[in-house]
């Protein structure tokens, strides 16, 4: 039969398509959290993961579920995509109870232990050696999952990090350190602060693997972790991953965004990994604008419910303010 005329409907199952939307639902999400915080719907700090999406989607999809992740405070879609229901995230950062953590911890402290989300840590680099410490778990138990310890670049010169990776690289603990070079420690360019060209290269020091990977093109991040993981849960060593990628927004909410130039925010815009995947996906006749444009309807509504769940939900009872202290 000739296919003269007929017209191709976009395969809407195809993985990529999957990929897409979930790093739109992130995109979305973060907008929104913007938006509640500039209507002061909640206060305190907030740092939004924009324009880093293909990494976090990308990481995600080379774990198993029983694998650990731990993070620093820009990571309220991270904890999603291990499992965390948005509203649950939501919830937490309105401070109520039906949070992940309770109301208790905030944008900054996303926890789950039953999602092996480890947090969520204000402490830039605090999360390694708490990350070490699970990865000697997973030893001691004789267990084979991995631990995926996300930290700035600005981590990348604090000193407890360098104790842990050669602890870590004695002991043979299987930690997968990710430095999200985003290039900035709040308006700090890393240029300024960092000896190094490359943040891999420090792995050297401790005769850890490691490697460097585009983190705006979430195939690229897949193909290049997924080795990385499987590797790991063979070799059962640590591994030093730089994840070159770009924050769209400011540090935080308040952020004049003096230290760079609009040139430079609109070369990386031109890599956003959400819209460079869209226009994929339409040459590639996976979508069509119509298609997109109905996606987005659609995670957007998703958006809204999650914030809905979260203004809906209770604040703790006062009660709750001496639980969770000590571990009973
Ligand atoms: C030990 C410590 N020193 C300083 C700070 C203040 N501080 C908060 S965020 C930040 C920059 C961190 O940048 P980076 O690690 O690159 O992460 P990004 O914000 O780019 O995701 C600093 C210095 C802190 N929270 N902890
Ligand atoms: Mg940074």
């Amino acid at each position: 039969m000739s296919s003269k005329g007929k017209k191709t409907v976009p395969d809407q199952a195809h993985p990529l398509v999957a990929l897409y939307k979930e790093m739109l639902y992130y995109r979305r999400f973060e907008e929104r959290v913007l938006v509640a915080y500039t209507n002061q719907k909640f206060s305190g700090f907030c740092h939004v993961h924009i324009g880093q999406e293909a990494l976090c989607v990308g990481v995600q999809k080379c774990l198993r579920p029983s694998d650990y992740m731990i993070s620093g405070y820009r990571s309220h879609t991270q904890a999603i995509a291990k499992g965390i229901p948005g509203n649950q995230v939501f919830a937490e950062l309105f401070g109520k109870v039906t949070g992940c953590s309770r109301g208790k911890g905030g944008s900054m402290h996303m926890f789950s232990k039953e999602h092996r989300f480890l947090g969520g840590h204000g402490i830039v680099g605090g999360q390694a050696p708490l990350a070490t410490g699970a990865a000697f778990r997973i030893k001691y138990m004789k267990e084979d999952d991995i631990v995926v310890c996300y930290m700035g670049d600005a981590a990348m010169n604090q000193g407890q990090v360098y104790e842990v990776m050669n602890m870590a690289a004695t002991w043979d603990l299987p930690v997968l350190f990710i430095v999200e070079n985003n290039q900035y420690g709040m308006g700090t360019d890393i240029r300024r602060t960092t000896s190094v060209d490359h943040l891999y290269k420090r792995a050297l020091a401790f005769d850890m693997d490691h490697s460097m990977v585009d983190a705006m093109d979430v195939e690229t991040v897949i193909q290049h972790v997924d080795k990385i993981v499987k590797k790991m849960r063979k070799d059962k060593k640590p591994y030093l991953l730089e994840a070159k990628c770009y924050r769209y927004k400011g540090h935080s909410v308040s952020d004049p965004q003096n230290y760079r130039t609009k040139e430079e925010v609109a070369e990386w815009l031109k890599k956003d990994p959400v819209l460079v995947l869209g226009e994929k996906l339409k040459s590639e006749k996976l979508a069509t604008e119509e298609l997109l444009e109905s996606w987005d309807d659609e995670i957007k509504t998703r958006v809204r419910a999650d914030e809905q769940f979260a203004d809906e939900s209770p604040n703790p009872d006062m009660s709750e303010a001496w639980m969770h202290v000590y571990l009973d």
